[in-house]
């Protein structure tokens, strides 16, 4: 009798706990799927014989290692790295690094599980993977940077590679950094290969890739709507973040006719009822990319906007993109949203909505698209730089819009076809995560137990 036939969900959620202790984020986004995945497999024997959830949410391998570097003042400092080896039954790993104080390896795990569902939605082959360290870019030099990314990639050097693992950007770690661990990685191992994606165009990067996860959130956005015949045009959009896939989206939400009137950091958030137009995004672009300042300084340049300490989520608005970090939506603030009228929600971070926001916008039946739907654009253009590199050709910014308009939408009805409630109302969360499971556990079936 398999041992899982004995097992329901509160007890496999049991088991999960006991052996991740003190790691909350990792068991939330386990629990996320794993209702979904418990109906699923209800009558699928195979699943259960195979212990095909169980081994999902182990990952294979999870790296640790220190990172010592040199600060300006020729202190020495030591971080902690790691790397999340989840799952690579479909492709090699495949996942961003992220940088900031805040990150554990329990961050780490949850983004390289959820990784492992979004990746195989992408339909690209593509495995899940995440990595990172402690380290806080904010205050330092161009110079400290670079040091703590030379210092991190020799070290991480050894368990990736172009067939193996193929890290990328999140969190705190955009073209600079990518530039100086690229830059590291090929002077160890004297090859020039696409081991890194989001990597800048002059050697190898995607023309698309910087545009992609918020462009791709703000598809998905427009892929839902027009399900239920409605449209971006002339509608209100309150985001959080200003980081990358916060400026994207903003940007497109404002292509296609939306008004985007909040964007956010870590300090606070702006509000701008005039609407965050191209050139007030390109200066926010500027101001964090370049300047590295903080989004407060918008309502110092931008007249009629005001800046407030927490998050956007009370200012009354249409649509919703939460683009900054995890669990930065909770229960509450999805209630407010849905009583100021939002018609959906697309995620461009990942597991930004605590659970029990989500069942708020369930019950409510707002439009609500997980990350692991709405943000795979970033990861599914990085599959295409891979394929870029590996084929050593390049595509341009146009051909790549049209792939990633249409990768959003296979994506969106790989969703529908599992989580349509008969309705007219589609569970986004089920049918990602029954999606993207199922094309890993078949994988996983295919090669026994190992
Ligand atoms: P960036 O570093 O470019 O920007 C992050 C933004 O989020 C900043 O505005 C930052 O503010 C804010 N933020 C970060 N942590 C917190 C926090 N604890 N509380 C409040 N605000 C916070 O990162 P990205 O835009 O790349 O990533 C944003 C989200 O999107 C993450 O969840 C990431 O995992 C996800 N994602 C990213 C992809 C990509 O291609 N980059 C792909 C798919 C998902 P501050 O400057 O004050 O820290
Ligand atoms: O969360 C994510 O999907 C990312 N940070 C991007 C991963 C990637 O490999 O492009």
């Amino acid at each position: 009798m398999p041992v899982t036939d004995h097992v329901n969900l509160e007890q496999f959620m049991e088991g999960v706990k006991k052996r991740n202790p003190g790691q909350p984020e990792f068991v939330q986004a386990v629990q996320e799927v794993s209702q979904d995945i418990f109906d699923f497999i209800q009558d699928k024997v195979e699943y259960h014989e195979a212990q095909i959830l169980r081994r999902i949410a182990e990952p294979d391998r999870v790296v640790s290692f220190r990172v010592c570097w040199e600060d300006d003042n020729h202190n020495i400092r030591v971080q902690r790295g790691w790397r999340v080896q989840c799952n690579n039954a479909i492709g090699p790993y495949k996942g961003g690094i992220r940088f900031h104080p805040s990150v554990t390896e329990g961050t780490l795990k949850f983004l390289a599980f959820e990784q492992t569902l979004k990746n195989s939605l992408t339909g690209l082959p593509m495995g899940g993977g995440k990595g990172g360290a402690n380290f806080n870019p904010k205050g330092k030099s161009d110079a400290e940077v670079m040091r703590f990314c030379q210092s991190f990639m020799t070290e991480l050097y050894r368990h990736i590679g172009p067939d193996t693992d193929v890290p990328a950007g999140d969190i705190g770690v955009g073209g600079r950094e990518i530039g100086y661990m690229f830059g590291q990685y090929k002077r160890i191992v004297n090859r020039w290969e696409g081991v890194l994606t989001g990597k800048g165009q002059e050697y190898g990067g995607s023309a698309m890739r910087p545009e992609a996860t918020g462009y791709g959130a703000v598809y998905f956005l427009r892929n839902m709507l027009k399900h239920r015949d409605m449209d971006i045009e002339g509608h209100t959009a309150v985001i959080s973040g200003s980081g990358n896939v916060a400026t994207h989206a903003a940007e497109k939400i404002t292509q296609l006719g939306g008004k985007v009137l909040t964007l956010s950091d870590s300090g606070g958030y702006i509000h701008d009822p005039d609407g965050i137009d191209q050139e007030k995004i390109d200066w926010v672009k500027h101001l964090k990319n370049v300047k590295r300042g903080r989004i407060s300084e918008y309502a110092d340049e931008f007249k009629g906007a005001t800046f407030h300490e927490g998050r956007p989520w009370g200012v009354a608005a249409d649509l919703a993109l939460p683009c900054a970090t995890q669990n930065e939506l909770n229960e509450d603030e999805a209630k407010t949203l849905v009583k100021n009228g939002v018609k959906a929600v697309s995620e461009g971070a990942n597991m930004p909505t605590t659970l029990e926001g989500v069942h708020v916008f369930h019950d409510a039946k707002v439009m609500y698209a997980p990350g692991k739907a709405a943000n795979a654009g970033g990861v599914a253009v990085s599959g295409l730089e891979m394929s870029q590199n590996s084929e050593r050709i390049s595509w341009n910014h146009e051909r790549l819009g049209d792939m990633l308009t249409d990768l959003m939408q296979g994506i969106h009805d790989k969703c529908t076809e599992y989580g349509d409630q008969g309705d007219g109302y589609v569970d986004y969360v089920k049918g990602a995560n029954i999606a993207g499971f199922k094309k890993v556990a078949d994988a996983m079936l295919a090669f026994g137990v190992v």
